[in-house]
């Protein structure tokens, strides 16, 4: 009853632990940049979201935040402004000089709007999804 050890049992588990460190190693390398992302995403939606009106135009004319937050327009010009969404999901009084208008923006999509009082006056706001907190 001699006890005798079979060598390939033992270079098939080496194989095996390298194999799983090198997926480790690409797993551990991925995460920072995911990391990085999400610290991103979520600055930006912390970041207050504000479109000044001045000289009959807004700006940024395109603004793009995260679902769920809240954008104030403020008429920063001398002439009155009334800011009108293209598909009617919202709409201001006339803004006289520093008045405000806010809108919180739930829904992830396009929002092409105008001011009413001065229809070439154009601007967008671009809705994007929250981004997700739970972990994987
Ligand atoms: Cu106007």
């Amino acid at each position: 009853m001699s006890t005798t050890i079979n060598p390939a049992p033992w270079h098939r588990r080496i194989g095996l632990v390298l194999g799983a460190a090198g997926v480790s190693a690409l797993l551990a390398a991925a995460l920072p940049e995911l990391t990085a992302a999400g610290e991103a995403v979520v600055a930006a939606a912390a970041s207050p979201a504000t479109v000044e009106i001045d000289n009959f135009a807004f700006a940024p004319a395109t603004l793009t935040v995260t679902a769920g937050t809240t954008v104030t327009w403020k008429n920063e010009d001398d002439s009155p402004h009334r800011i009108g969404d293209q598909n009617g999901t919202f709409k201001s009084a006339a803004l006289d000089t520093d008045d405000t208008f806010s809108h919180t923006f739930a829904a992830p999509g396009e929002y092409p709007y105008i001011c009413t009082m001065h229809p070439y006056m154009v601007g967008k706001i671009v809705v994007r999804p929250a981004a997700k907190m739970s972990s994987n």
